[in-house]
């Protein structure tokens, strides 16, 4: 009998070279392929061979299931001593009449808003403010589980807490107990970029080091605490850059085991200082998502983030290896529609994600962060 697989196969063997056919017999038998082949792949695979491949592998990690999740932003500020060149959103050093700053109150008001709605995950993240230290956000993070114990506080970047920390005297072991123990649940996966140091360079200088934010997670990781990673890619970085990053990320997972989920995020050009850079194509964003899924074979999810990348592309890319696109997020962040995003106010009801989610032919699972299954559509 020919099953699917077999057939893929066949397909692809008349149309690709030697190499990529090799490559490609390698992930239909379940092998981690080599950082020196996913450039290949990057290099030389095309779109409906990457894909195809993409899929083997998705569906042998998730089936037809793709997640989301009901939830909400925090951006307690975006003044932002930091000074990255691909930012539209922080507004310490140009116009700074747009920029704001919670109170803790003024944020507790934004959870209470949610009270007796079904929203499992608030994702608090946003510029790092001086006065904002790990004290504010301790106290910040003790009165959200005292008013709704059952919500999941997903928080802070690393580079975020590399400073808040840091501030504070404390190692990251010590400042990442600190928090958790006054209710931080998980860590988001921003403030990654690329870790290729002579690129973090150019980009964003002045923030924390590749090693330090890979530090940070493997800390939060022995301490208990789940973690998802980005990549920012689609800039003036090269397709090896690409590979170097996610390896990194590969390896550290191999030795912890606690990320949950790889998220690509596409650079976005609009009003900020790399605004001369062209943003890449969808073939390429798809590319992108099909080699981050074959490559992270210990990676269980990659999102694709529809606020950032459109909710059309999001949609498209499930049949590329992706099978996460976040949550409803009831329009409640600015860092995507700032840098030129055609999501200008991002919400999507739980109806309209699985929608989108059944139209591509795929299964609407409802999750909690930590991938427990709330509901299947
Ligand atoms: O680190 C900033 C990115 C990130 C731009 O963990 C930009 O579930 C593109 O990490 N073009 C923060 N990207 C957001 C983030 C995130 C988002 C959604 C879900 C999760 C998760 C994490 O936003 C930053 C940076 O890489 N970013 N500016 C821009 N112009
Ligand atoms: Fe600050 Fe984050 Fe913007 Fe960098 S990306 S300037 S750290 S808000």
């Amino acid at each position: 009998m020919i099953t699917a697989s077999t057939e893929i196969i066949n397909l692809i063997e008349n149309n690709i070279s030697s190499e990529l056919l090799r490559i490609a017999n390698k992930i239909q038998a379940g092998e981690r392929i080599t950082t020196k082949e996913c450039l290949e792949l990057y290099e030389n695979g095309e779109l409906g061979y990457l894909g195809s491949l993409a899929n083997v592998v998705r569906e042998r990690k998730n089936g037809q299931y793709v997640y989301f999740n009901r939830n909400f932003h925090i951006e307690p500020t975006n003044i932002c001593v930091f000074a990255c060149k691909f930012c539209s959103y922080s507004r310490l050093y140009k116009n700074k009449e747009d920029g704001w700053e919670l109170s803790v109150d003024d944020m507790l008001d934004r959870v209470k808003a949610y009270d007796g709605q079904p929203v499992t995950e608030v994702h608090i993240v946003g510029g790092v403010h001086p006065k904002m230290d790990l004290e504010f956000f301790a106290d910040l993070l003790r009165k959200i589980k005292l008013h709704r114990p059952g919500l999941h506080i997903k928080g802070f970047t690393a580079v975020e807490l590399d400073y808040m920390i840091r501030k504070a005297k404390m190692s990251y072991k010590e400042g990442l107990s600190f928090l958790q123990s006054a209710g931080l649940d998980s860590l988001p996966g921003g403030g990654a970029e690329i870790f290729d140091e002579a690129i973090r360079e150019k980009i964003c200088a002045d923030k924390c080091s590749s090693a330090q934010w890979l530090e940070i997670h493997e800390t939060a990781h022995q301490l208990g605490m789940a973690s998802n990673a980005t990549m920012l890619y689609g800039h003036i970085e090269s397709y090896a850059h690409r590979v170097d990053h996610m390896n990194r990320l590969r390896i550290l997972q191999d030795k912890t085991g606690g990320f949950n989920t790889f998220i690509p995020l596409k650079f976005r050009n609009k009003d900020n200082e790399m605004d001369h850079v062209p943003e890449v194509t969808m073939i390429e964003d798809l590319k992108n998502y099909a080699i981050s899924r074959i490559f992270m074979d210990n990676f269980n999810h990659i999102k694709a983030y529809w606020p950032m990348i459109g909710r059309n592309t999001a949609q498209t890319s499930l049949s590329f290896g992706v099978d996460d696109i976040d949550g409803t997020i009831d329009d409640s962040t600015k860092i995507y529609s700032m840098a030129g995003s055609e999501e200008q106010t991002p919400s999507l009801t739980t109806e309209q994600l699985a929608l989108l989610i059944t139209d591509a032919g795929k299964i609407p699972v409802e999750r909690d962060t930590l991938y427990n299954i709330i509901k299947e559509y």
